[in-house]
């Protein structure tokens, strides 16, 4: 079994589509090992987001991702950093296969109403950051 971090973003939230991406994550096979609803801060969405530092669009990212709360999820799939990845579609909602998360609820490249993690380890470094051990089970 594998571990992946995946985040409902403020839009989605705000639009009232939370219930209909985690219908999607079951439906997908995945097991929720945690869940909760948090109002990222500035310093919160800055360290996670650390890897886009210094890109045209980063202020963009850290604006949008604390304009209201998220849901934070950690869920557990055979393959499922790739899986989720798949269920989510391409990051940009126009070129996003049909029926994923991103082509039912995203706007834009920007607000894309989800996140998912791009490797195993990235996927651990995340967990880690959001979650105590405890709670992932
Ligand atoms: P994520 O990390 O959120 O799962 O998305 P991703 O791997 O598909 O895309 P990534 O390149 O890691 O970008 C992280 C998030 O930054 C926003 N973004 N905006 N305006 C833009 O050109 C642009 N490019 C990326 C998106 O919210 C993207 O999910
Ligand atoms: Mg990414």
């Amino acid at each position: 079994m594998e571990r992946t971090f995946a985040i409902i973003k403020p839009d989605a939230v705000a639009d009232g589509n939370a219930g209909n991406i985690l219908a999607l994550i079951e439906k997908n096979g995945f097991k929720v090992l945690a869940l909760r609803k948090q109002h990222l801060t500035r310093p919160i969405a800055e360290g996670f987001y650390a890897v886009h530092k210094g890109k045209g669009f980063f202020e963009e990212l850290i604006a949008f991702m604390t304009e209201g709360p998220v849901i934070l999820l950690a869920l557990e799939r055979e393959d499922a950093v790739a899986k989720w990845r798949e269920v989510m579609g391409a990051t940009n909602p126009e070129k996003a296969e049909a029926g994923t998360v991103r082509k039912l609820y995203g706007a834009n490249i920007g607000r894309n109403a989800s996140h998912g993690s791009d490797s195993q380890e990235n996927a651990a470094i995340e967990l880690a950051w959001f979650f105590r051990g405890y709670e992932l089970n």
